[in-house]
């Protein structure tokens, strides 16, 4: 399908061209270029600057070797990435992910996207986003260290507090940010606050645990208010995945008032009619790192059920797809739409497929993209920049304040982007424009230096 604008559609054949078969990294900037059509009509100035030629192609991608010795003594081969795509308003930052499925072009989109969430955030940070294809499943605490030791060995001469400040994503949580930070001082003799998630003992911020979780469901709070006039209370919620977004996610729609039903990870999902008990969770996911599956063994009338999609056949009000990429597809979003959800929000990136996103917004379900919903991560890891740098520690209760208000403008500013330039309620148009416009501006600004 062509885009509706002829010098957008040129842009994106460049990136086809120039990046062959990534096809997330494709799916990622299509949908961003779809938003941008109205503006580029609009705004000859951002076409004549080179501003969408630029945006698409990442600053600087750096690919590495990461050997380790696993605990049997034999040599391991893993592969590093850290793509830094755009500095137009702040150093690089982004997630580190860990996952066998890691390649370009996972990175790349997922650093494509966070572009744009960083400037929605308000706050002044660039798009970044690394990882590499190791599995931390299975492995012992001591092959893990040993990975991001490695991993960090290299990684360490491309970033810093001021250029480019990593944390987690999907495999890498407290332990691993741990390792790499140890290994980073180590390395540069200088305790700075060079990653994010990071423990409390040494420079994390309070409440940046909870925050992807916390801020999906203030932003999908505010939507549901602004948009239907409702609210959590007394609704099912479905919820994918069982790490750390999903884990708060849940949190927090149960104490708005909400009952979450389901939860998931990549070889099934529970079902507890009853509302899922998150101690439970909690601590077969956090402390004993097991499998989702466990939970029927502890709760009675819990149901587990093999394969992960079959979650979205269970009937709720509202979803929050907290697991991958692309979990959602037009049959998923189908069985939602006949089950009666009236809202979807992302908490993981990119979790609907283009023809879900259609089978929603046709529905007229209200539906928050990750880009927004899911900025709360990344808002409280700029704000453990800030307290890093200041050397002070905010309380829970600042950091969570603060947290909401930024969720809260989130939402406004992208529906209200939608609804200047002619599409009012689609919150992708509006997160695209909204979080674009700030970084074109910037980019102008600062001349073609990149
Ligand atoms: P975790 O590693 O804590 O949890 C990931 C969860 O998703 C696990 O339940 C995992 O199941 C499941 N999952 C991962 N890959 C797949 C897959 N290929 N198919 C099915 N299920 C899968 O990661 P997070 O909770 O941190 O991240 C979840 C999502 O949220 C990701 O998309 C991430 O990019 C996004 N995100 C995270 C932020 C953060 O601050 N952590 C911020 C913003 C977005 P299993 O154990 O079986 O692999
Ligand atoms: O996708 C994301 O926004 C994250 N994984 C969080 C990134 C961050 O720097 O906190």
């Amino acid at each position: 399908m062509a885009l509706k604008n002829e010098y957008l559609q040129k842009v994106y054949e460049q990136v086809e061209k120039r990046n062959p078969g990534e096809k997330e990294f494709l799916q990622a900037v299509y949908e961003v270029l779809e938003s941008l059509v109205p503006v580029v009509e609009k705004r000859p100035d951002i076409v004549e600057a080179g501003i969408i030629d630029r945006i698409v192609e990442p600053e600087r991608q750096i690919i590495f070797r990461v050997p380790w010795v696993d605990d049997n003594g034999k040599v391991q081969v893993n592969r590093g990435f850290r793509v830094q795509f755009n500095s137009a308003i702040g150093p690089y930052k982004g997630g580190l992910r860990l996952h066998p499925s890691v390649c370009a072009s996972v990175i790349k989109f997922l650093g494509f996207e966070q572009i744009f969430k960083n400037s929605l955030t308000g706050l002044p940070i660039g798009g970044g986003k690394g990882g590499s294809d190791f599995d931390p499943k299975g492995k012992s605490d001591a092959e893990v260290m040993r990975f991001c030791q490695s991993f960090m060995t290299e990684l360490c001469k491309h970033i810093g507090a001021d250029t480019d400040v990593p944390a987690g994503d999907i495999g890498t949580g407290a332990r691993e940010i741990g390792y790499m930070f140890g290994q980073y001082k180590r390395l540069r003799n200088e305790f700075t606050g060079v990653l994010t998630g990071k423990g409390l003992s040494y420079g994390g911020s309070l409440a940046r645990t909870e925050a992807t979780g916390y801020g999906l469901c203030y932003y999908t709070a505010e939507m549901i208010k602004c948009m239907k006039n409702e609210s959590f209370e007394g609704k099912t919620v479905v919820i994918s995945g069982s790490g750390n977004v999903a884990i708060y996610a849940t949190q927090k729609a149960t104490e708005l008032g909400g009952k979450v039903v389901a939860l998931s990870d990549s070889n099934g999902y529970i079902y507890d009619p009853k509302g899922v008990d998150l101690d439970v969770v909690k601590q077969i996911k956090e402390v004993e790192r097991g499998r989702i599956k466990e939970y029927v063994n502890r709760v009675e009338g819990a149901e587990y059920h093999e394969g992960c999609s079959g979650i979205w056949t269970i009937k709720c009000d509202i979803a929050l797809p907290c697991a991958t990429q692309n979990e959602i597809n037009e049959e998923s979003a189908k069985a939602l739409v006949a089950n009666g959800v009236f809202a979807v929000a992302e908490g993981a990136n990119m979790p609907s497929t283009p023809e879900a996103i259609a089978v929603f917004q046709n529905a007229g379900v209200l539906f928050g993209p990750a880009k927004a919903a899911n900025a709360g991560g990344v808002a409280t890891s700029a704000l453990e920049m800030s307290q890093n740098s200041e050397r002070l520690s905010w309380t829970f209760e600042e950091v969570d304040a603060k947290l909401k208000g930024i969720m809260t403008n989130i939402f406004h500013n992208s529906y209200n982007a939608a609804k200047e330039y002619g599409m009012e309620g689609n919150l992708v148009a509006g997160a695209n424009i909204a979080g674009f416009m700030k970084v074109a501006d910037a980019m102008k600004w600062q001349g073609v230096a990149y």
